[in-house]
């Protein structure tokens, strides 16, 4: 049979299940990665499930996302993560090193393998042509301890590319016009897989460009084969033994196919506060600027920010205009820096941030009150940039370069001619803030500052369950929503308590009071609930606060997975006419809650009135136990 891409590498790693559509499959891990943000968590969980060392082929531990520190919660966190990295068997990528997702696809990521992710954006190594998943960091966890992952079978999606790019149009507009055409829910429950002719003139970094963003898309991965472009990019990393061909069959069948002629794409711009309002940046009417901000996992790359830089040589950015700019990884950093690239951009203006996450997740460069940030990254949900009122709009890095100087958004074609800018063939390899676990960590001792605190763990499900709805919320609410990010609220990524007040914080600031006050809560939403990233605080710290159910018309695939992992339980509406029915203050009754989880529906009734609510739970039996046993770490901890 003729098998796509995405279809030979599940093959490859399945040890369970079914190759159908809709069914649980459970896949081989080779590798896994996390970030500080969601690691400190992770490696708790980990530590948890009683295992002396990783399991996996390779794991990474990076810091990149709470690199500020304004007090020494983060640094705690680093310490930890530090030594837990050589206690377990995980390579450690030290502070300034970069974010992991341009390390990884730099230093590790291999054609053909699994990485398993503590990130949503992991899915950005499908640019070298792995298979990279985003999940919850206890599902990450569960991996090094070498367990296979479990998701439902995707559908397969295939982007068919033909042509070339025009000058001054790039990966990003390419992605951001399948976002136009797919929106953020377009994705979920497929793997997006690129080919045709097209795909020839994209270079790996473009093509992570690409890959990254398909979790905008709500898509479980992105992928493109591995051909000449990636052995060279590989051979350039030092790392040729790493590459093998891989594409799909001729002939081989997908669920569903686009084209995108990509000689028709022109500048685009995702305008505020979601990356699929995607439009022509001709077609926005002139706009002042405030800020331009470049970099970050999906435009961070060498060429990238040369682009910038060469656009900029010789001009100074515009009075009104804040630029801020950093390298994706600290190879970046240093191969730009030899070629006086980082001259030129200091020269223009340019405020050079530290190689990290950054402004991104809302650490630092905050917009002014109202403001407009033209920025290269991948997501511009409200708030998120730490400035609740500013205007995030999302392009290339030529729109912003032209952006920068011009101080009102800018098409680059108005600019002229396209400086043509190639990868490097030799960038500079230096690994020496990559420290590679010792052969034997069992003596290492781990530190745990005082934010750091111990794991709390659900009860099992309740016979009965009884719980107020304390919150009614719209479509596509995003993880940012549920739980934000920015300075504030990161640092405390590894204290549940502490945490808990900041819970729909943006949204309501009563949450947690009532949360608290009816001891067993329910939170009703709508389409795509829990978008975004993949954050299990969203769930961990809901749960913490005694919500039970979420009740909504759909889900977001990864914080689906976490709500389960902490033993909340996801329900659909079966009629999704009855989200009108609800209030805020409802009571709800689940009855034998256990046992209704053995149907495919159940039903919950309305304390007062009676009314009943019928609502699929969709867990496959193994789900539904780990929800019965109060969680993941209930249902797999040791001793299980
Ligand atoms: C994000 O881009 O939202 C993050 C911060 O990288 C998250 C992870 C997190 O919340 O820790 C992600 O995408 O998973
Ligand atoms: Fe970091 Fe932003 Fe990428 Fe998330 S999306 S990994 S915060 S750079």
């Amino acid at each position: 049979m003729a098998d796509s891409l995405s279809y030979k590498i599940i093959k490859e790693h399945l040890v369970e299940g079914e190759l159908e559509e809709g069914s649980e499959i459970g896949l081989l891990i080779n590798q896994t990665l996390t970030q500080d943000a969601t690691g400190t968590m992770a490696y708790l969980q980990f530590e948890a499930l009683g295992i002396a060392k990783v399991k996996t082929e390779l794991s990474v531990s990076y810091v990149d996302h709470n690199t500020l520190q304004t007090g020494f919660e983060n640094a705690d966190d680093h310490r930890y993560l530090q030594a837990a990295a050589a206690k377990y068997g995980v390579w450690f990528s030290r502070p300034g090193n970069g974010i992991c997702h341009q390390v990884h696809l730099e230093r590790f990521g291999a054609p053909g393998k699994t990485l398993l992710g503590a990130d949503s954006h992991t899915p950005t190594a499908g640019g070298l042509g792995m298979l990279g998943i985003g999940a919850g960091g206890l599902d990450v966890a569960v991996a090094m301890a070498g367990s296979p992952f479990y998701m439902t079978m995707p559908e397969v999606l295939k982007v068919n590319l033909r042509g070339s790019l025009a000058p001054w149009v790039g990966a990003k507009d390419l992605i951001l016009e399948v976002l136009r055409r797919l929106s953020v829910k377009g994705g979920v429950g497929k793997i997006i897989e690129y080919g045709g002719p097209g795909i020839k003139d994209l270079s790996v970094p473009e093509r992570a460009t690409i890959t990254n963003m398909g979790a905008e898309l709500g898509a479980t991965s992105s992928i493109f084969p591995s051909d000449e472009v990636t052995k060279r990019f590989l051979e350039a990393q030092g790392r040729a033994d790493a590459w093998r061909p891989l594409e799909a069959d001729r002939g081989a069948g997908y669920d569903q196919e686009i084209t995108v002629e990509l000689n028709k794409l022109e500048p685009l711009a995702a305008m505020p506060h979601s990356p699929d309002a995607v439009k022509p940046i001709r077609e926005i009417p002139s706009l002042k600027v405030d800020q331009v901000a470049v970099g970050s996992c999906t435009n961070g790359s060498y060429r990238d920010l040369k682009l910038v830089a060469e656009i900029l040589k010789g001009k100074v950015v515009h009075p009104q205009v804040s630029l801020v700019v950093a390298p994706g990884s600290r190879q970046v950093g240093i191969t730009l820096a030899g070629e006086s690239v980082l001259e030129n951009l200091l020269a223009s203006g340019a405020r050079l941030l530290e190689s990290a996450c950054g402004p991104c997740i809302g650490m630092g460069q905050a917009p002014p009150s109202g403001g407009v940030s033209v920025r290269t990254f991948n997501r511009n949900f409200a708030g998120r940039s730490g400035t609740a009122d500013a205007q995030v709009y999302l392009t290339g890095p030529a729109a912003a370069a032209a952006t920068a100087w011009k101080g009102v958004l800018t098409d680059p074609r108005e600019l002229g001619d396209f400086p043509r800018i190639t990868d490097r063939e030799r960038p500079v390899i230096d690994d020496r803030m990559l420290i590679e676990p010792p052969a034997d960590g069992s003596k290492v001792e781990i530190m745990r500052g005082p934010n750091i605190k111990p794991l709390k763990l659900n009860e099992p499900l309740a016979e009965t369950i009884k719980a107020g709805v304390v919150i009614i919320v719209g479509d596509n609410i995003t993880t940012d929503h549920i739980l934000p990010g920015g300075s504030r609220v990161l640092p405390l990524r590894s204290n549940v308590e502490a945490l808990s007040e900041y819970v729909f914080s943006a949204l309501d600031s009563g949450f947690a009071e009532r949360a608290r006050q009816y001891r067993s809560g329910l939170i009703v939403a709508g389409d795509n609930y829990g978008q975004g990233s993949s954050r299990e605080h969203a769930a961990l710290v809901p749960m913490f606060l005694g919500i039970k159910i979420v009740l909504a018309r759909s889900f977001a695939r990864i914080h689906r997975a976490n709500l389960v992992n902490f033993g909340i339980l996801p329900l659909v509406f079966c009629d999704p006419g009855d989200y009108e029915k609800l209030s805020p203050g409802d009571e709800l009754v689940l009855e034998k809650a256990g046992e209704q989880l053995e149907e495919e529906t159940v039903y919950l009734e309305r304390v007062g009135d009676g009314a009943r609510i019928a609502a699929h739970h969709h867990l496959t039996p193994r789900q539904a136990e780990i929800i019965k046993a109060g969680g993941m770490l209930n249902y797999a901890g040791p001793g299980q």
